[in-house]
């Protein structure tokens, strides 16, 4: 298959062009390299070294033989020049990763939520417009999120994207119907995932798009079978208190001696997948499309739920790291349970990598060996969701006070 990977340069990106490249598919990368951008806006690197766009891809093809294209293009705002590369091109599928993905960094401030906003929504409704208007038939797989559904515990699992209701008529008879699992976001980032599904639900229905959604729960991990090839095709590792991610983050602050930042008691309960799953799943996602005139098919792409303060124990008793109760910058629940139907990929042959195997592999090998790289200033969360949540965030959990809030 010919596929166009839009945000191929970001995490879950990059490993997911080289397995489909190596998998024999020719595979382009569209991308504005926007997230190197905000790494240099934010002060920040990734904890891995992480080499050029164009460095990567000639080191693939180089161990490979297989040629990955980069195209710059910013989807959000380059509409007639996506417009005229699909038509150029006319890859068979899309998948589309080119989002701003972070919570804390969508609430830093008005002008983060108006970026994520324009840039999340402005994408996708380009792609979708684009497709129709040069007549591809491409199946689009769009990398959503667990959070749609918002983590609320009502006793039962979460669906995979639609909920039957049964609506009362006028005749007093009980009518059933499926719609989508009422939308539920956290953060404006959230926010624009739920409306990626109203443009995704429209244009299935009005011009026969076929698209397949996929909730994500929270990426753990940094290596994949291609990434492990060459030290220079190595994936990104954000530990930083915007774009590092709960699991992730803890493994680097038990390799350097740093409280794990548990954010209030740390009973929020969140859905689990490791990267390597991720990428197969979106392979399993690829080969298994909607037909045309289908509704849009939705996966729920996690393997495992865990309590944000068991994770940090479990981490605190494999490595002697002590746990840090911090103020939460966030406003959500407290504590959740949460319940994932997950049957759809494990029906298609997911082979989960379940944390207990894969967790110390990564702290020896990712952690521990680039510890040297991580500036602990960064760690500190610092994004408040509410103006009155800021003033709590005024001291590191090493007690030290933090030179800027917000
Ligand atoms: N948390 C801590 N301590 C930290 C960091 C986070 O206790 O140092 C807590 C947060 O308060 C939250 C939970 O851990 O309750 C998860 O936070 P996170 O930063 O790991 O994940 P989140 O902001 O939800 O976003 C990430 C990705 C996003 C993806 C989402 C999937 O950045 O792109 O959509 O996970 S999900 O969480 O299932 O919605």
């Amino acid at each position: 298959m010919k596929i166009a990977v839009l945000g191929g340069d970001g995490f879950v990106g990059w490993p997911t062009s080289l397995h489909l490249s190596a998998r024999g598919h020719e595979v382009h990368i569209l991308d504005n390299l926007s997230r190197r951008w905000i790494d240099t806006e934010l002060g920040v690197q990734s904890l891995t070294p992480m080499d050029s766009i164009q460095e990567r891809t000639r080191i693939w093809h180089q161990e490979t033989g297989r040629r990955i294209r980069f195209h710059l293009i910013d989807l959000a705002g380059d509409y007639e020049i996506l417009k005229r590369w699909l038509a150029e091109h006319r890859p068979d599928a899309v998948i589309h990763f080119a989002e701003q993905r972070a919570a804390p960094y969508s609430m830093k401030s008005d002008r983060h939520k108006n970026y994520t906003v324009n840039n999340n929504v402005n994408a996708t409704h380009n792609l979708l417009n684009a497709l129709v208007e040069v007549g591809l038939d491409a199946h689009l797989v769009h990398l959503g999120t667990m959070g749609v559904y918002g983590y609320s515990s009502v006793g039962a699992a979460i669906p995979e994207g639609y909920l039957p209701v049964g609506v009362e008529t006028l005749s007093g008879e009980t009518a059933t119907q499926e719609i989508l699992y009422p939308a539920n976001p956290g953060s404006i980032y959230h926010m624009t995932k739920c409306l990626d599904q109203l443009l995704f639900q429209f244009y299935a229905k009005n011009d026969g798009l076929r698209i397949t959604d996929l909730h994500q729960g929270i990426v753990w991990g940094t290596h994949t079978q291609e990434t492990k090839l060459h030290a220079q095709l190595i994936n990104r590792f954000d530990y930083d208190g915007d774009y590092g991610t709960v699991l992730n983050r803890f493994l680097i602050q038990a390799a350097i001696g740093y409280p794990l930042t548990v954010h209030g008691t740390g009973g929020q309960t969140r859905a689990f997948i490791h990267i390597q799953d991720s990428v197969r799943c979106i392979e399993l996602a690829l080969t298994n499309p909607p037909k045309r005139g289908d509704r849009v098919k939705i996966f729920n792409q996690m393997t495992e739920t865990h309590r944000v303060r068991d994770l940090a124990e479990l981490i605190a008793r494999m490595t002697g790291a002590k746990v840090a109760y911090l103020p939460n910058p966030r406003k959500e629940a407290p504590e959740n349970d949460l319940v994932v139907e997950n049957e759809q990929f494990l029906k298609l042959g997911l082979n989960p990598t379940t944390l207990a195997e894969g967790l110390l592999s990564e702290v020896v090998d990712v952690a521990k060996k680039f510890a040297y790289r991580v500036d602990r200033s960064r760690i500190p969360c610092v994004s408040a969701w509410t103006k009155d949540l800021a003033p709590t965030l005024e001291r590191d959990p090493e007690g030290k006070r933090l030179k800027s809030v917000g």
